[in-house]
């Protein structure tokens, strides 16, 4: 059975029959009997653990391989016929050679199985800002979770139509060989080759893959912008709704706040908070001048640990039906699953996430891998936005930028303007995390929160964030913050409390976008004077806490005015002038 009768789709799949060889060819047609038969099928061969049917409808439970459980940022490559085109930031491979080297893969990878057919939509079927892909791949477990994190179906066949604009997703978990693992994106080709994995963020190709590094790189070329944001919504008491988006790296907190209930004086003052998108947006100009964001994605693909009750609500009952849950613990007395802080309670009679039956009262490994995570259904989740399956967007009146930062970076600062602001997004700086292979806990430089995703050269992607800035009428352009919600104190405690008391800084935000509140000029930006953050019902946190974290530590501050400096360097001629400039303006003022 075949879904369409375009062309290209139909030269490009059995291109993929040709190369992989499969037993069988199966379209997934969005229909609900099609995935209840291939959860079936995953059931019956161990792929796939039903949980518990009266507790978690429709949950199911999936280990990947030990050694298959996260990102891998020194196997992902960008295939630009340029490798000027690739940039300091990216592992460059030459096209030629990687399609040599990726086909002798892929010839016979799917001998003696199902290859299925995934079409896609990545925003809502047929919306202006949205794009359409093929996902080709012999995993059962994608199928599943890309039906969760994508809009899946015939339908979205019928929106391509004869048109070439889809991009091409070949997967294929091979011998998940760690040597052989390859995650390769083709600007160019509009294409997506992924080897030897069966983690999500490798092989789930409208996330990562597309819905950023092609994306970007599209954005780039189409004058819009692929972003690793969250996009939340913040309703006021006289009922106008602030969208914000957000960009912080792997495991720095989107989920949670893009999710956030607001403190309860600000709960019984009328703010209300609607999450739009937790991972990535896509932006682009809308008719009256103002930038437009959606959330090209239709699920949340969410870390797992320290998800509770009290830090996000919202994510975790999202997640008690129709959820895949990946390398948690899975809890054997009642069939059910459990993460480190999701409560002081582990599991006694427990399987690990490697697969071990253990205790969980006295095991001293993880229960669950610190990048377990959860496939959840956007519509599950109970403050998701109206505007969810709007098209066209919402328009977007702050950019954040944030990171891991024990030290220097404040709580919050504001941008002066819109060129300031994409300095501060350059400059953005971050501790590694679970999410991706490699030490954990080290600070390196992470533009925007996009380092690992940027599908072309760094120094261009500057370029294109001050270009988007020139389109934009200035009193139409969204304000820019940095925050940073991690310092530490001498024990290594987080100082501030972070999650829902997020919203008092939010709001700080919201009052600057209103031009009700001054602020205090430093030398990296603008902080709020202590007073001007609402501390209410935040019994054991002290004005003199707060001022600690607004505090800009000039000689820290010095330091990294040189490694910015040193950062920039490696962009060599492609570094925009006017980031150059910001920088010396940097030191200036700090030597001032
Ligand atoms: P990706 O899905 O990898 O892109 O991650 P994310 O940016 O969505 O991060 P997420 O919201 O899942 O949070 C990651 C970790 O940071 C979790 O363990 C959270 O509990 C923790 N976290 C999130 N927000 C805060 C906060 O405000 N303060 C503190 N201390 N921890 C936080
Ligand atoms: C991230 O690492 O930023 C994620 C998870 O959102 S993954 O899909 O693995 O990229
Ligand atoms: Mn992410």
């Amino acid at each position: 059975m075949t879904m369409t009768t375009n062309k290209k789709v139909l030269e490009f799949v059995q291109s993929r029959v040709d190369l992989c060889k499969p037993a069988k060819v199966v379209w997934i047609d969005g229909s609900k009997e099609l995935y209840d038969q291939l959860t079936k099928e995953a059931l019956s061969t161990g792929e796939m653990i039903e949980l518990n049917q009266e507790k978690l409808p429709g949950c199911l439970l999936h280990r990947t391989a030990v050694n298959d459980v996260a990102r891998v940022e020194n196997r992902t490559f960008i295939c630009s016929r340029k490798e000027e085109d690739c940039g300091p930031t990216n592992n460059w491979w030459e096209p030629a050679k990687a399609y040599a080297e990726l086909e002798s893969i892929l010839a016979g990878a799917y001998e003696g199985e199902t290859m299925y057919v995934i079409p896609f939509s990545m925003g809502p079927v047929g919306g202006p800002i949205s794009k359409i892909g093929i996902e080709i791949t012999d995993s059962i477990y994608v199928v599943l979770n890309m039906r969760i994190m994508t809009r899946v179906g015939k339908n979205v066949l019928d929106a391509l139509g004869d048109s070439n604009d889809f991009v091409r997703g070949t997967h294929a978990k091979c011998q998940v060989d760690p040597e052989k693992r390859y995650i390769c994106q083709f600007p160019e080709d509009n294409a997506i080759i992924s080897v030897n994995s069966a983690y999500g963020g490798n092989v789930l190709l409208g996330k990562k893959c597309f819905a950023l590094r092609i994306a970007s790189y599209q954005g780039k070329n189409e004058m819009w912008m692929a972003e690793h944001m969250l996009i939340l919504g913040i309703e006021k008491p006289n009922k106008e709704i602030v969208y914000m988006a957000a960009a912080f790296p792997s495991a720095c907190g989107k989920t949670n706040l893009a999710m956030l209930i607001p403190p309860e004086g600000y709960r019984k003052n009328g703010y209300k908070v609607f999450c739009v998108g937790d991972d990535i947006a896509w932006i682009k100009k809308g008719p009256d001048g103002r930038l437009y964001a959606i959330n090209p994605e239709n699920g949340f693909f969410g870390v797992a640990p320290g998800t509770n009750v009290k830090s996000n609500p919202n994510a975790l009952a999202a997640t008690q039906k129709n959820t895949i849950f990946t390398n948690v613990a899975h809890n054997m007395t009642d069939n059910t699953v459990w993460w480190e802080g999701l409560d002081k309670n582990p599991p006694e009679d427990c399987v690990d996430w490697t697969g071990k039956r253990v205790n969980g009262k006295t095991a001293t490994e993880k229960l669950a891998h610190p990048n377990s995570r959860f496939t959840a259904p956007a519509v599950n989740c109970p403050c998701l936005s109206s505007e969810f399956e709007n098209g066209a967007g919402v328009p977007i009146s702050a950019f954040i930028f944030g990171g891991r930062r024990a030290k220097t970076a404040p709580l919050v600062y504001q941008a002066r303007d819109w060129n300031n602001g994409v300095f501060v997004g350059s400059i953005m700086a971050s501790e590694t995390t679970a999410a991706a292979t490699g030490a954990v806990g080290v600070v390196r430089r992470d533009p925007m929160a996009m380092r690992p995703f940027c599908g072309y050269h760094m120094g261009d992607y500057f370029r294109h964030w001050l270009d988007m800035g020139a389109m934009i009428d200035k009193d139409k352009q969204p304000k820019f913050f940095n925050v940073n919600w991690f310092r530490t104190d001498d024990e290594g405690h987080f100082i501030w409390p972070g999650f829902g008391d997020n919203m008092r800084v939010l709001d700080w935000m919201l009052k600057r976008i209103a031009g009700e509140v001054e602020g205090v000029e430093t030398p990296i930006g603008v902080v709020p004077k202590a007073e001007d953050i609402n501390l209410e019902g935040l019994d054991d946190f002290s004005v003199e806490k707060l001022q600690g974290i607004l505090e800009v530590d000039k000689e820290g501050w010095k330091k990294e005015a040189e490694g910015i400096k040193e950062f920039y360097k490696t962009f060599g001629d492609k570094l925009p002038k006017e980031l150059a400039e910001q920088a010396d303006a940097l030191q200036v003022r700090l030597n001032g």
